[in-house]
């Protein structure tokens, strides 16, 4: 399978139903759902804390999910340490669209794109702990396609941040054989690129700093290439 050029639009940490910005949070999601449809995405990847808690009014979750069945791309979904919601046994998965994917899978998932010739792995926040490590158990890229990793947690700087939940060392982003990791977790955009995958913080398309998605792209020829959006 030959891979086709594409354009991602990653996002992250929208936290729907936040009591500090619980507006602005819908309205991050609302633009970041316009830019999808105006740049004409292949896949809108959304990298952990959709949702702030467990306790987002029902009403809140329906117009969420509806919303991003109305995209016309495929969209994945990472449950990140906030959102408890997805990752809840209670939890009653919204009949979604074919395009809409939640990575529920406490072991990780690998869903394949066949007409994308794309895949995408990630596995979701359980338990926001030093020992769990997003990208640790990343999977050796499939035969062909694109491979994207997609990830909830910190990149750990310094061993001052060793008890630190959800960790991302830099020798996981330096060894990891895909194409492009995204990231969520902090809210500013950030390279973290450590090895041959670029490797990329969104920033947040809400809350109180500058508001941001990346737009990456994969290009057979070109490789692969990550901007920061300002989101209007
Ligand atoms: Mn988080």
């Amino acid at each position: 399978m030959d891979r086709k050029p594409l354009n991602i639009l990653h996002t992250s940490d929208i936290h729907i139903g936040s009591d500090t910005y619980p507006r602005e949070a819908l309205e991050g999601l609302e633009k970041v759902l316009t830019m999808a449809d105006s740049l004409t995405v292949d896949a809108l990847l959304i990298a952990g804390d959709l949702f702030d808690r467990a306790t987002v009014s029902k009403k809140s979750v329906q117009y969420v999910f509806s919303s991003l069945s109305n995209l016309k791309c495929p969209v994945v979904i990472l449950p990140g340490n906030h959102d408890t919601l997805l990752t809840s046994d209670s939890f009653e998965q919204p009949p979604l669209q074919n395009s809409v994917h939640i990575i529920r899978d406490p072991a990780g998932e690998m869903l394949t794109f066949k007409e994308l010739t794309l895949s995408v792995w990630g596995c979701p926040v359980y338990q926001h702990i030093p020992s769990f490590h997003p990208i640790g158990q990343l999977p050796e890229r499939p035969d062909n396609g694109w491979y994207v990793a997609i990830g909830h947690g910190i990149v750990l700087d310094s061993s001052s941040f060793e008890d630190r939940g959800s960790p991302i060392t830099h020798e996981e982003l330096a060894k990891a054989n895909c194409d492009y990791i995204a990231l969520g977790h902090t809210h500013v955009f950030r390279d973290v690129t450590k090895g041959k995958a670029a490797a990329f913080y969104s920033g947040a398309p809400s809350g109180g700093q500058e508001k941001t998605v990346a737009l990456v792209t994969l290009d057979p020829a070109q490789g692969v290439t990550t901007q920061r959006l300002l989101v209007p």
